[in-house]
């Protein structure tokens, strides 16, 4: 989880090889950062953030003002329509910062994210080896949280994402481009998983029957969201799909300043946003915990995230898109677990680990926390109908 926080950073500064290694890694990660438009001259490349596919710098140059920058490797492995993730990035913020464009260009730019340009005006740059980059503004004075620790925290977070709904439901779905299609599909995870079981490459299966047996208790439980979208009676919106509370900044004063990683901004249906969001803000302990104990409900922090949720959603919900609120708080932990067991019967190719194991953690605690958001139904929905009365 903590995977930069836990390796000495590579530093280096230009012009002189500082006293920590300075590696070929740093070197290209500057090397593709002067491809772009920054303002000053870069000072450092430094490991940033917690990503599971992109690996993410952050630079700083010389500059007085505006000297902090996000470099980010695109792994065009998964993401393999680049050019149509960047138009999609693209066309999100500038919907964004239209609709906040009365807060004023400063404001905007903490509120939004904003890609830098290559120096020939492109939203990416791929070098000889056949990588990609891109750079966006860094937001200075912010910080997000893998886990949270107040109340205040999740209500912001909730607002957040409502408000970040809210601002693009009326961008049409079909601008978009669906760049990982089916990612939030059951049905097209469950039956990765059935491949991955058949071909069993790396020996793997033996480990995880009595995980397996779990899955597919519950998979037809699952489909209740697939079903109702397939039925037209869910509407497909612009949603964030990676909304993991970790992917809020927060400023000094806990309040939201932005929501950021657009990679997965696709069509959606909104209650997978809401589900993925519990999924971590619910958890009292990190999503690839190795200690089954401490994988408990802080339902308070739900109760908080639900109410700032819907203090900005509620007015463009409609009746069955709250309804199937509660469904998505079960199905992204388990959908999510279906993946991470997936990669781990695959040999590890999809998702970067920390070591040998890190998959069939992740999977046992995402499946941990199945089971306590299933002994907690009763109490979640029912703080989930107090929210719309009360509203
Ligand atoms: C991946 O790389 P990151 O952390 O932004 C994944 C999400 C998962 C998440 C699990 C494109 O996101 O779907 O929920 O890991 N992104 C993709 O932490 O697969
Ligand atoms: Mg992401």
């Amino acid at each position: 989880m903590h995977r930069f926080r836990d390796i000495a950073f590579t530093y280096i500064v230009l012009g002189m090889k500082s006293e920590v290694m300075s590696t070929k890694e740093s070197e290209n990660s500057i090397n593709s950062a002067n491809n772009f438009k920054l303002e000053g001259e870069i000072i450092s490349a430094i490991p940033f953030g917690s990503g599971h596919i992109n690996d993410t710098f952050k630079i700083t140059t010389d500059a007085a003002k505006n000297n902090l920058y996000l470099l980010q490797r695109i792994n065009h492995h998964i993401f393999q329509d680049v050019d149509g993730l960047m138009k999609n990035i693209e066309l999100v913020c500038q919907h964004l910062k239209q609709k906040l464009a009365h807060l004023g260009d400063d404001e905007v730019l903490k509120r939004t994210m904003t890609i830098v340009q290559t120096h020939d005006g492109k939203n990416y740059y791929r070098n000889e080896q056949g990588e990609y980059w891109r750079v966006f503004i860094l937001i200075p004075d912010t910080r997000s949280y893998d886990i949270l620790e107040t109340t205040e925290q999740a209500f912001s977070g909730g607002m957040a994402f409502g408000q970040f709904q809210k601002q693009l439901s009326d961008l049409d779905p079909k601008k978009i481009v669906e760049v990982l299609p089916n990612f939030h599909n059951i049905e097209f995870r469950i039956n990765n998983l059935k491949e991955a079981i058949e071909k069993n490459p790396v020996g793997r299966l033996v480990d995880v029957q009595d995980l397996l047996d779990y899955i597919f208790e519950r998979e037809e439980k699952m489909r209740t969201i697939l079903e109702l979208g397939r039925a037209k009676k869910l509407p497909l919106r612009i949603t964030h799909n990676d909304t993991k509370f970790n992917n809020v900044l927060l400023d000094s004063d806990d309040n939201v300043q932005c929501v950021i990683d657009l990679d997965t901004v696709m069509p959606g249906y909104v209650a997978y946003d809401f589900g993925d969001a519990i999924r971590t803000i619910i958890n009292s302990a990190a999503e690839d915990e190795a200690d089954l104990d401490k994988i408990v409900l802080n339902i308070p922090l739900f109760q908080a995230f639900t109410a700032g949720y819907l203090s900005e959603a509620r007015d463009f919900l409609t009746e069955t898109e709250i309804d199937s609120l509660i469904s998505a708080v079960h199905l992204l932990p388990y959908m999510q677990a279906v993946r991470f067991l997936t990669d781990y019967i695959n040999g590890d190719t999809y998702y970067k680990i920390a070591y040998p194991e890190h998959n069939l953690v992740r999977t046992k605690s995402q499946l941990k926390l199945v089971h306590e958001l299933e002994v907690n139904n009763e109490k979640l929905t029912n703080i989930l109908v107090e929210n719309l009365t009360s509203n």
